[in-house]
């Protein structure tokens, strides 16, 4: 069942005996408990609710530090153009290192800010924080026993498939991918950019994929690999991110949690 992929790898563990990991499809999972917070779609710098979307950015900051995150994971579409201030930008950026835990961004199709050659931002790297950056898919471990892996959004066209190339699962810990489209069967969707097929999917040998671009909280999951749409930051009464504990006995779960905002000049 895809809710408990952790507990044969704790049980291998438990038996201390890893030459007797049946399958590379098992082996590497597991590890230290973790919790992570998956955000997506905060589209900061939205030129129609500017207030609210950083008063749910500084929520979603408090949440990570309420449920002592281990990490937080942002699947793109962090702001909404390229045409945000440098100030917030800055402010975001800083606000993100001052949260303390390990972060790492996906650039989405809206992140032209991040992905733009000639943009000042593109590049960017703060102790804390990371942007994926490679055109193939780039891999990082912001935390003990967690690998991270993403592909960014360069084009957003049908041909580019944000799941693609994912690499092998590391010998260990806990192997996390992050992916900015949307997900199709194959026959939905086949003219806009970015899918995410169910095959993909169910082929993905990962604990967990963090998705972003679909505004709405919601259990994709098509394989073994635990997969959700956290919600977007700013959706009504649905904004949403996503906590997401790994756990060697219990395994993969996930939950959503509300973010408040205010919106003062909307
Ligand atoms: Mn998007």
């Amino acid at each position: 069942m895809a809710s408990t992929p952790g507990v044969e790898s704790s049980k291998e563990r438990a038996s201390g005996d890893r030459e007797a990991v049946p399958s590379t499809a098992s082996r590497g999972r597991g590890g230290r408990a973790l919790t992570l917070l998956h955000a997506a779609d905060l589209h900061i710098g939205h030129h129609a609710h500017p207030d609210a979307v950083l008063s749910a950015f500084k929520s979603m900051l408090e949440i990570s530090r309420s449920i002592a995150a281990d990490a937080i994971l942002v699947a793109g579409d962090l702001f909404d153009s390229a045409a945000v201030p440098s100030w917030v930008v800055e402010y975001v950026f800083e606000s993100f290192e001052g949260a303390g835990r390990p972060v790492v961004i996906l650039p989405g199709n809206h992140d032209t800010l991040l992905t733009k050659r000639d943009s000042p931002f593109h590049g960017l790297v703060t102790p804390n924080v990371r942007v994926l950056q490679g055109d193939a898919g780039e891999t990082l471990s912001p935390a003990d026993g967690l690998t991270v892996w993403g592909r960014p959004v360069y084009e957003h066209i049908p041909e580019f498939h944000p799941l693609a190339g994912m690499p092998r699962r590391p010998e260990d810990g806990w192997f996390v991918a992050m992916g900015h489209g949307l997900v199709s069967d194959g026959t939905q969707f086949r003219f806009r950019g970015s899918p995410i097929l169910h095959s993909e999917l169910a082929a993905a040998d990962c604990d967990y994929i963090a998705l972003g671009h679909v505004h709405t909280y919601r259990n994709v999951t098509c394989g073994a690999a635990v997969a959700y749409y956290s919600g977007a930051s700013v959706n009504g009464n649905a904004s949403t991110a996503a906590i997401v504990r790994l756990d060697p006995g219990a395994g993969v779960t996930v939950q959503p949690v509300a973010i408040p905002y205010v919106a003062t000049r909307d």
